[in-house]
């Protein structure tokens, strides 16, 4: 099998905002719903939070500096909505927007085209205390906040994603409780995917009308259900569902103006006349995040009748407890060349946390990580083989970061960040992936 990439293979790299900015009290910033929730004790592993992250709201030139030095054509961030919105509508922080447009022209005095990411989980606390996704009206101030960006940084931005991983807002952060806001009522999440959606294709709207050529899509982590080897004939009825839930909810609407028929009854009480018809958008890019495959197993009880199951022993796994699996990446893909009319896929997220030990020298030789990438890699190359329309690659992540409910432990940099004194150390995988890029190809 080739194991170069085809010529015009994009390659580039993601962050988000929450995760690496900091900056919290600077400047006018609202709060979000991840102060909030990291601020709640037990919530976030160490009491972690965000507030100072990576810096990366005062050392952003050297961030982009980095990915300049990596080679990559293109840089995903994301945008914090309280830090342009204060309260989430009305009132715009100038200064933050000057942040942005400031960030904006750095990436392009670089090569780097602007992919502005609308929405990364950081909601303004205030419109939470409005209800926050479960309230409709969130589809008018979404529309606002995309509006605001569109005319005031539209000009130079070269993609949009309106969402990253609207299903991890929904069910985790909705159903589980897992993220912020910490909610755990399942019929309020099918209500947040519902409103998602129709988010989605208002913000299309919105960035369309302004620049109809610009390309829009929305970024999704795409799961793919496996049953335990033992219980093979029990559960395997129960994949369906699954990947209904976390995939088809979310697809399905904005592909064919329809929700699966195995969670419509779930998700009905909440459609309105013309939702399904507004939903319907033209993508024209899908976001592909994948990092593992989802084992599950039948549960009673529950809001749905099977839960995550640990996968079998014989994988590798990464500091996460995710098994390792090229090939579950493959079928991901091949979902969307088969099922979605094969759109061309950009993959914004892939890569793994692993135990990261400097060296005496402060050099990080992270052979795991880079063993990883390769798999994952070959796995993309062999799906494009087989006439999968997959354009680019944007490793997860540039820095180390906030992990989310996992504070600062896990660690999925190309770059090692020094959490006391925010000095950025590139790994044995910058170079790789440097040599990825430069070369086009695997080694
Ligand atoms: O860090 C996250 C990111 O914010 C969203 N996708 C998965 C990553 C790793 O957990």
């Amino acid at each position: 099998m080739t194991k170069s990439f085809p010529d015009g293979f994009r390659w580039g790299v993601s962050t988000s905002s929450y995760q690496i900015e900091g900056g919290a009290k600077d400047d006018g910033r609202g709060a979000s719903i991840w102060d909030t929730y990291c601020a709640t004790p037990g919530r976030v592993a160490n009491g972690d939070d965000g507030s100072v992250a990576c810096d990366h709201y005062h050392r952003w030139a050297e961030d982009l500096d980095l990915i300049k030095g990596l080679g990559a054509t293109h840089y995903r961030f994301s945008i914090m909505w309280p830090r342009v919105m204060p309260e989430g509508t009305g009132k715009v922080n100038e200064t933050g927007i000057d942040f942005y447009s400031r960030l904006i022209d750095g990436m392009l005095e670089r090569g780097l085209d602007p992919w502005l990411c609308l929405y990364h989980w950081d909601l303004p606390q205030a419109l939470q205390d409005r209800g926050g996704w479960t309230n409709r009206d969130i589809v008018d101030w979404f529309g606002d906040y995309t509006e605001l960006l569109v005319t005031r940084l539209g000009d130079r931005v070269k993609s949009w994603v309106t969402f990253n991983e609207p299903n991890v807002v929904a069910w985790v952060g909705h159903e589980e409780g897992r993220h912020a806001p910490g909610i755990t009522d399942p019929r309020a999440a099918m209500r947040v995917a519902h409103h998602l959606n129709l988010c989605h294709a208002r913000a299309t709207r919105v960035i369309k009308n302004h620049y109809p050529d610009v390309p829009v899509g929305f970024v999704l982590p795409m799961h793919k259900g496996y049953t335990l080897p033992h219980r093979r004939e029990q559960d395997a009825h129960l994949i369906d569902l699954f990947e209904a839930k976390w995939n088809g909810v979310f697809l399905d609407p904005v592909y064919y103006g329809r929700y699966p028929e195995l969670i419509i009854d779930r998700i009905e009480p909440h459609i309105q006349d013309g939702d399904l018809e507004a939903i319907k958008t033209k993508v024209d890019f899908q976001g592909l995040n994948q990092y593992f495959p989802s084992y599950i197993q039948a549960a009673e009880g529950a809001a749905w009748p099977f839960k995550h199951a640990q996968p079998p022993n014989y994988f590798r796994r990464t500091e996460m407890g995710w098994a390792i699996d090229g090939d579950c990446f493959y079928q991901t893909m091949k979902i969307l060349q088969d099922d979605y009319g094969n759109p061309p896929v950009f993959i914004t997220e892939n890569g793994g946390a692993f135990t990261d030990i400097p060296k005496a020298n402060g050099q990080i030789d992270d052979q795991d990580r880079i063993a990883y990438y390769t798999e994952y890699l070959e796995a993309l190359l062999r799906a494009k083989s087989e006439g999968a329309d997959i354009r680019g690659y944007m490793p997860w992540s540039l820095l180390d970061n906030f992990e989310w409910a996992y504070g600062y432990e896990k660690r999925f940099g190309l770059v090692h960040v020094d959490y006391t004194t925010q000095k950025r150390t590139p790994k044995a995988s910058y170079d790789f992936m440097r040599k990825v890029i430069s070369q086009n190809a695997l080694p």
